[in-house]
């Protein structure tokens, strides 16, 4: 079903055509992590919901990928905090900006972020450096689901803290994250949601110790040993 969606959106020009290796390579590793969410994931989604709690200016990062795997459950999780949702692609054109969109508005959304940017990520000379002055540009905290390496890295030189959403805990982006979710993103979003709901009622001092607590290398060590145990389990 999910291959379908992928398939179905790029063919409607919402998902690049690059979106389809990516979407292979997350497959692999959702394979032997055992297609669930793992302890460290799990422990990583909490971690994002109280980032994004504290936050003055949250914001979900939206792609191709997520829009056909995930556009429901990222407007949820945007609701339930309140974030800001902004269209930000690796493969920008007017043409997809356009479709992903009308895709999102469809399913209701009033404001959407990103699609006439003006602002510009430092450090990155493509197209992809462009994002909304309101959105990404001022947020503290941004979630980036399937991030490319260099636009994470360059997020954390603006002193952001960077949530991404990375099925390959040995990529760029999970390692330059500040909060690393190995999961997929079908399941990591509805997750953060469900750690949003149990968190609102804590006090700021609280969600400051869990976010200051925080050890993304740990956590990424503590990803591998689970991968490692499992594989060797297997034989
Ligand atoms: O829509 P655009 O133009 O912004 O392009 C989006 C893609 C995904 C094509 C672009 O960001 C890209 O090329 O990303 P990468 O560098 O291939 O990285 C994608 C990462 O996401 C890889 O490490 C995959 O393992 C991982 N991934 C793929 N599918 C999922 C995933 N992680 C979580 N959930 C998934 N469903």
């Amino acid at each position: 079903m999910t291959r379908e969606q992928i398939s179905e959106a790029m063919k409607r020009g919402i998902v690049h055509e690059t979106g389809l290796i990516a979407h292979g390579r997350g497959e692999a590793f959702d394979y032997l992590l055992g297609e669930t969410t793992i302890p460290p994931a799990d422990f990583a989604e909490k971690i994002a919901a109280a980032a994004l709690l504290r936050a003055k200016n949250p914001v979900i990062s939206i792609n191709g990928n997520v829009t056909a795997l995930a556009a429901d459950e990222c407007i949820s999780l945007a609701s339930s905090i309140p974030a800001k949702l902004e269209v930000n692609l690796f493969h920008r054109t007017p043409e997809r900006i356009k479709k992903i969109a009308a895709f999102l508005h469809k399913k209701g959304i009033k404001t959407l972020y990103g699609l006439t940017p003006k602002a510009k990520i430092p450090g990155l000379d493509s197209d992809r450096a462009f994002c909304d002055s309101k959105g990404i540009f001022t947020s503290d905290v941004v979630l980036v689901p399937l991030e490319d390496g260099d636009r994470c890295e360059a997020l954390r030189r603006m002193g952001k803290t960077v949530i991404a959403i990375d099925l390959n805990p040995l990529s760029r982006t999970a390692r330059a994250a500040s909060i690393t979710i190995v999961d997929n993103v079908t399941r990591a979003i509805p997750k953060i949601e469900h750690w949003i709901y149990k968190l609102k009622g804590i006090k700021q001092s609280d969600l400051d110790i869990l976010v200051h607590k925080w050890n993304n290398t740990k956590n990424l060590s503590k990803v591998m040993s689970y991968l490692s145990k499992r594989l060797n389990s297997m034989f």
